[in-house]
């Protein structure tokens, strides 16, 4: 059903502020900027080898990304799974009682159809199925 971790999301205050340290530190090439209005997310894509980073910049105080930033301060966010047939893994996931906060999947950065899991149903994770996320 997984074929990979399609990304690892991170929340941050300021994309400005933070891309310096992913682009000129790590190194890592940075595939592009984008925002998801109906998140409220400013996001950065960038290629860590086979997986990517997200890093997403709250755009309004009612963003999950800024109760989450809040309530817990900067980090690791989610972890997103690509998957195929995203619908079929939603009708699965809800078969074997997994809370999907997505009972549809919806749109994404990157042209990505996207669901997500209740982490109450994962341990206190908070995973994204992800299909054709951007670039694969
Ligand atoms: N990882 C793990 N647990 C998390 C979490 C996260 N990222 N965010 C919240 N939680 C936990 C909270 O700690 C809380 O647990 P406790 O009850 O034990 O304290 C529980 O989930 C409920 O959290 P809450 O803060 O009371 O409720 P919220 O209204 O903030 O809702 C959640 C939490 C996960 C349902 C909501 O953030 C959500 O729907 N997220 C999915 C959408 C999203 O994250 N979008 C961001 C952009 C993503 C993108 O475009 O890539």
């Amino acid at each position: 059903m997984i074929k990979k971790v399609d990304h690892i999301g991170i929340a941050v205050t300021s994309l400005v502020n933070t891309l310096p340290f992913y682009t000129d530190v790590l190194n890592l090439p940075l595939i592009g900027i984008e925002e998801v209005d109906t998140q409220k997310v400013r996001v950065a894509f960038l290629q860590a080898g086979s997986t990517k980073l997200e890093l997403l910049e709250p755009t309004s105080k009612e963003s999950a990304i800024a109760k989450f930033i809040e309530k817990r301060g900067e980090g690791i966010h989610h972890v997103a799974l690509g998957v195929e047939s995203i619908e079929d893994r939603i009708i699965e996931m809800r078969e074997k009682g997994i809370r999907m906060i997505d009972e549809q999947s919806r749109p994404g950065a990157g042209g990505a159809s996207i669901a997500f899991m209740h982490p109450k149903s994962a341990s206190g994770v908070l995973f994204e199925l992800c299909e054709k996320g951007m670039k694969g």
